[in-house]
């Protein structure tokens, strides 16, 4: 078994924008070339705190909106022993959504800093890499109707790109933009690309925290 560890990419963007079909196509690259990747997405609704987030999301429940932000949270810190855990075995993660989906929706409502939202996050590992998938919101309407979900109205997304914006002025950050406005081969060009480059380099240092 290689020590050498796997790296941490987290893929972000707006509603639509791409990430869950790049997410998948970069795992099927790198196991192609022979590099050991699996996918990981948040929230992931099948733990228990992942159903009580699936049950807001789909309207079926409400939550007070601190009190969500902590589960979402909360369900990203459950999978942190099993993430640290792939890491050291040489595996790389490909994230879809991280803790900036969470920062950004919720301080997208009223009366929420994006300090105070960062807080719980705090110590989580650190990804290596994080993507961001920009597409304006006349290109992401062209990809079908908004869902039934909840934060899916176009206004909500407008403000939810604001926080992503300011978000992608922390320079601790290893952010790239990616315009995701072109076919699906030639933005994974690109995220596979700026992936390839960072396993080298991650391998080489511990992982970080957030
Ligand atoms: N949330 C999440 C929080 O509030 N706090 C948190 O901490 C976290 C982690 C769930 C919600 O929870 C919020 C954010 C969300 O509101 P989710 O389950 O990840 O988030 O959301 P989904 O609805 O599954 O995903 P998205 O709507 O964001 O879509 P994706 O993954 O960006 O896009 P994808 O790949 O599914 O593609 C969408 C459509 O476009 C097509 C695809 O085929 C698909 O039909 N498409 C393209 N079409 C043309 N050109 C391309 N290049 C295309 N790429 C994809
Ligand atoms: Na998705």
């Amino acid at each position: 078994m290689s020590c050498r560890r796997g790296a941490l990419i987290v893929l972000e963007g707006v509603d639509r924008a791409g990430k869950t079909t790049q997410c998948q196509t970069l795992v099927q690259a790198l196991q192609q070339s022979g590099r050991p990747a699996e996918i990981m997405r948040f929230p992931d609704r099948t733990t228990k705190i992942g159903q009580l987030i699936n049950s807001y999301l789909e309207k079926k429940s409400n939550l007070e909106d601190h009190t969500v932000h902590l589960l979402f949270s909360a369900n990203r810190w459950e999978m942190v022993p099993l993430m640290k855990q792939k890491l050291e075995q040489g595996i790389t993660l490909v994230v879809d959504r991280y803790a900036f989906s969470g920062v950004a929706f919720t301080s997208a409502k009223p009366g929420f800093s994006l300090e105070w939202c960062m807080k719980p996050d705090v110590g989580l590992p650190k990804p290596d890499l994080v993507m961001f998938l920009q597409l304006n919101p006349s290109m992401a309407a062209n990809r079908g109707e908004f869902g039934i979900e909840r934060y899916e109205t176009s206004d909500f997304q407008r403000t939810v790109s604001q926080r992503f914006e300011e978000l992608m002025q922390d320079s601790s950050i290893n952010w790239k933009v990616i315009d995701a406005a072109r076919t699906i081969e030639e933005v994974h060009k690109d995220i596979k690309l700026l992936s390839e480059d960072i396993l080298s380099l991650a391998e080489n240092q511990p992982v970080g925290e957030l």
